[in-house]
């Protein structure tokens, strides 16, 4: 006989305009105007969020906020405050726990639930959503949107369809059809580099995806090949993990101007390699992985990573690997509009025995995204 485990009962939340929000909540005079929550458009910041009305004109996170006025000239900008966006965030968090334990935080507002078991003992997940849902807006006065399906991919797509104020449960018989028509973009641990080779094979959506043999795409894409074949069919075995530990560490910065200059690139690069060095040490933690971002000033994004045998146990190691990095991009030729340094791939300092990091730097492997 095979047992087969219970179907899984998974809630996605993610608050609607979510900074923006929060500020309308807070200031009446906002409400139903096209609203940014940025820095100043005569700045060179970026947009954090848009409300719907601002969207309306194209705007959306990640623009500039100076694109952001061209695209609409009364479009109001407001600062963010991040520190009234994470105690909403606690709030939320607060009322998720009343109803399981098995909550996995993806950012300030966003979260999974994994509720086949809960405290509640409530059978239907669509009811749970519900409730959640009421429960905080009325902590709150915010309205969130929560999709409900057997797993973590399905039920994240769901909360995105039916934005804002939504619910939507997916029921495993209608999964196919409401994943198929997606763009392969959609699905978790696709960025830009696998997306554009998915283009190149013609992969567009997940109907093209699933289409393709396991070989194939274990042949294309290594050991996500599998991952990719299971999603494309609805499948989705990740498990909700409670408590997540920060993937990176991190700190970028855009400049008040474009910066030709290298030394100036390579002193803010020290400077960044510090920082993020003593904020994961503060932790206890040391990392193998460095990563260097740049953005030229047309807005083009590359990333150089290098992943080392051993730890990076100096902030002056991390910045040596940082400086090598850049040799790899076009800094000191094409102007530079933001730089950054981050960290991953980590190990608790404990857990790296009496005689601390050994190996470091031997037999470098390397690991060069585009
Ligand atoms: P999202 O949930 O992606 O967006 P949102 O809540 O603003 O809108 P939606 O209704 O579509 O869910 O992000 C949550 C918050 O995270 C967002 O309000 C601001 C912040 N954020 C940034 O700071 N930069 C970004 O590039 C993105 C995407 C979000
Ligand atoms: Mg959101």
């Amino acid at each position: 006989m095979v047992i087969t485990p219970p179907q899984r009962k998974i809630i996605h939340v993610d608050m609607d305009m979510f900074y923006a929000a929060v500020e309308m909540r807070d200031r009446p005079d906002l409400r139903g105007k096209p609203l940014v929550v940025g820095g100043r458009p005569d700045s060179r910041s970026v947009a954090t969020t848009a409300n719907y009305e601002a969207r309306k004109f194209g705007i959306h996170s990640g623009m500039s906020c100076a694109e952001a006025r061209r695209l609409c000239p009364r479009c109001l900008f407001i600062p963010p405050d991040f520190r009234k966006y994470q105690a909403v965030s606690e709030q939320i968090r607060a009322i998720f726990f009343e109803y399981t334990d098995l909550v996995e935080t993806m950012s300030l507002d966003e979260a999974y639930l994994d509720v086949t078991q809960n405290k509640k003992n409530e059978a239907s997940a669509t009811r749970l959503a519900r409730e959640i849902k009421a429960r905080i807006f009325s902590a709150t006065g915010l309205t969130a949107s929560a999709g409900v399906a057997a797993n973590m991919f399905v039920a994240k797509i769901a909360s995105d369809a039916r934005k804002p104020d939504g619910l939507c449960v997916v029921r495993p018989e209608r999964v196919m059809d409401f994943i198929r028509p997606l763009p392969v973009i959609c699905i978790p641990g696709i960025g830009k580099v696998t997306d554009a080779r998915m283009r190149q094979l013609n992969i567009l959506t997940v109907a093209d995806l699933e289409k393709k043999s396991l070989e194939f795409l274990e042949g294309e894409f290594g050991k996500s090949g599998r991952y990719l074949h299971n999603i494309a069919r609805g499948i989705d075995e990740r498990p909700v993990i409670p408590w997540r530990e920060r993937q990176s560490y991190g700190a970028e910065e855009t400049f008040e101007r474009d910066i030709l200059e290298k030394k100036f690139l390579l002193d803010f690069l020290r400077e960044c390699s510090r920082r993020v060095f003593s904020e994961l040490r503060e932790e206890g933690k040391l990392a193998r992985t460095v990563t260097l971002k740049i953005k030229y000033f047309d807005f083009q994004t590359v990333t150089r990573r290098q992943t080392f045998d051993g730890f990076l146990d100096s902030a002056e190691k991390v910045f040596q690997a940082a400086a090598t990095l850049l040799e790899k991009t076009e800094a000191g030729r094409r102007r530079v509009r933001l730089a950054g340094v981050s960290l991953s791939n980590f190990q608790p300092l404990k857990a790296l025995g009496q005689d601390g990091p050994v190996g470091l730097f031997k037999e470098a492997e390397k690991t060069i995204e585009a």
